[in-house]
């Protein structure tokens, strides 16, 4: 292979593996691969204003396209900043692919102005974090750090790249990095025993997560429920696993209150966890809230996450799509026609919620798309009624936000959209999540990226007002004011003159009558369009 300076090799190791999409923002220590990046042919570099911004286009675009994307932080500084988005992409176990450039191995020892240790930094925050110090190792460890990032569980690594390394001749052969195969069924033996402990059970569970949609196994699932006549819920669930129109489809167990899921739970005689954690709450509960002769099986491709909490009966590595095919072969030929459930009768859904702007709104997209579109949902305390009308049942459809960090919404819409450009894409937020990563529009504006954007402002932090109010409840303190830094409400924050200045249209919704004449116009713009939806 001819010697071309390492960060020639450098973007054509990226190009050998289909990473040509760069999001970041520049600076002097990157330079270099940055000038060549410039000039690759197919290579494109999109240009964001803040790292958090940069991170959460990425987020978004590996998401949607189920595929790394690459991530260019600058040095410290810009590690610093993008930390938060990469917290709710390990958590969500997205597979990006994060570098930052240095000043220079030559410069170690000097202790210089923005030295700092970029992979103790980042190590927290990622699966791998390691720094290039050899020229003849750096496409080597790019191709290690991507494996890693793409091989379940899913998840952001990090590579730190001096200068001087970059700047050096090298003669390491591209490749495209070898991924391997985790799609590993379990032994007959194994799947024998599973079914053995859910089979004729009187109340049947199953908890399930992204470790579903990640192995494309839907359909299994929705094959083994129907069989055991089991409620499915959503656990640490973000995507789309099991769709939510499906008669047994219960939701989601939610991220704050274990007591939630401690009564969920509490009644079962047989629980499968497929591809999630158990329990995924800020406050999970402590003690087990299990019954103490449920039958418990965990299938999982991260053997962490079994019985990482609470015991399990059998705990089983396995990817979920053979494991569960396998599961319910085995129950089809085990369980007598008495015991197939075939499904439980739909349940009779609660609705027509009122008439509010929201509501109106989202209806009126629903009914105006057809349900055609995918969803980016940052909405928190107005999410359900997005989803009350556009139910999350089509895999790829609908995104969640994750992991806990604000300003998701906006970057991840625009993330999505430049991974599938033919579709309508609309990322939903709230005044609070927006204003994390505002900036996102310019880097739409400036990208052509044509995103839909719906700001739910309802001047708070409202989901912080809903927490402590329960705080309050728990501990029997009388209610009074919240605390006033939960308020939004003045200054005003005019979200469709911020959109127009960043180069995006924008308009403001205060009234229902309004809703099916914005949808209107949304859909019809060009180019990216945010709804200051007043709620
Ligand atoms: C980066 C970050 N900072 C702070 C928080 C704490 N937090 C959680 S929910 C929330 C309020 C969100 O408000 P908004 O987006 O307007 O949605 P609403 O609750 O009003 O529906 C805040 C500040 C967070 N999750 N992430
Ligand atoms: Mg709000």
């Amino acid at each position: 292979m001819a010697a071309k300076p390492g960060k020639v090799k450098l973007i054509e190791q990226f190009m050998a593996d289909g990473l040509d999409v760069m999001f970041g923002n520049p600076g002097t220590v990157e330079q270099g691969f940055l000038d060549v990046a410039d000039r690759a042919a197919g290579f494109r570099y999109v240009l964001a204003l803040q790292e958090t911004v940069a991170a959460g286009i990425a987020d978004g675009y590996a998401r949607a396209t189920g595929r790394p994307a690459l991530l260019q932080l600058h040095a410290g500084v810009g590690l610093g900043n993008g930390i938060g988005m990469l917290y709710q992409s390990m958590r969500g176990h997205t597979p990006l692919v994060a570098i930052a450039g240095d000043a220079g191995v030559r410069y170690d020892a000097m202790d210089s102005q923005m030295a700092a240790d970029l992979v103790v930094m980042a190590r927290p925050v990622t699966k791998y974090a390691t720094r290039v110090t050899d020229p003849r190792s750096l496409l080597r460890t790019v191709r290690r750090a991507v494996k890693i990032a793409m091989t379940p569980p899913r998840g952001p690594v990090f590579v730190a790249l001096p200068m001087d390394v970059l700047d050096e001749l090298n003669d390491e052969p591209v490749l495209a990095t070898s991924v391997p195969v985790t799609a590993c069924a379990p032994s007959a033996e194994t799947v024998a025993r599973a079914a053995r402990l859910l089979a004729g059970a009187r109340k049947p569970l199953i908890l399930v997560g992204d470790g579903v949609s990640v192995a494309g196994a839907q359909a299994e699932l929705v094959r083994v429920a129907e069989l055991l006549g089991a409620d499915v819920w959503s656990v640490d669930s973000s995507e789309v696993n099991m769709p939510a129109s499906h008669p047994l489809a219960r939701g989601q167990l939610g991220h704050m209150f274990g007591e939630r899921s401690s009564a969920v739970v509490a009644d079962a005689d047989a629980v499968l966890i497929v591809g999630t954690y158990v329990f995924p709450e800020v406050f999970p509960a402590l003690g087990t809230p299990f019954r103490s002769d449920a039958r418990i099986v965990h299938i999982d491709l991260d053997a962490y996450e079994i019985a990482k909490n609470h015991p399990v009966d059998l705990g089983v590595v396995a990817d979920p799509k053979p494991a569960l095919a396998a599961l319910a072969a085995e129950l089809g030929l085990r369980l007598t026609p008495a015991e197939r459930r075939g499904g439980a009768p739909t349940p009779a859904r609660t609705e027509e919620a009122e008439d509010t702007t929201l509501e109106c709104f989202v209806r009126e997209l629903a009914r105006q798309t057809g349900g055609d579109l995918i969803v980016f949902d940052e909405a928190l305390t107005s999410s359900p009624a997005v989803v009350r009308h556009l139910p999350p049942d089509r895999p790829g459809d609908y995104f969640l936000t994750r992991g806990g960090s604000l300003g998701v919404g906006i970057p991840g819409a625009i993330g999505a959209k430049l991974a599938h450009p033919d579709r309508t894409v609309v990322g939903f937020t709230g005044d609070g999540g927006a204003m994390y990563t505002y900036q996102a529009l310019w880097t739409a504006a400036r990208h052509s990226v044509a995103a839909k954007f719906v700001v739910c402002n309802n001047g708070k932090y409202r989901l912080l007002d809903d927490n402590i109010a329960q705080y309050w409840r728990e501990r029997d303190i009388p209610g009074h004011a919240f605390p006033s830094s939960f308020d939004l409400s003045h200054p005003e924050i005019r979200f469709a003159e911020l959109a127009r200045a960043l180069g995006a249209d924008g308009i403001r919704v205060d009234k229902p009558e309004q809703a099916a004449e914005a949808v209107r116009r949304m859909l019809a713009a060009t180019g990216p369009f945010l709804v200051d939806l007043r709620v």
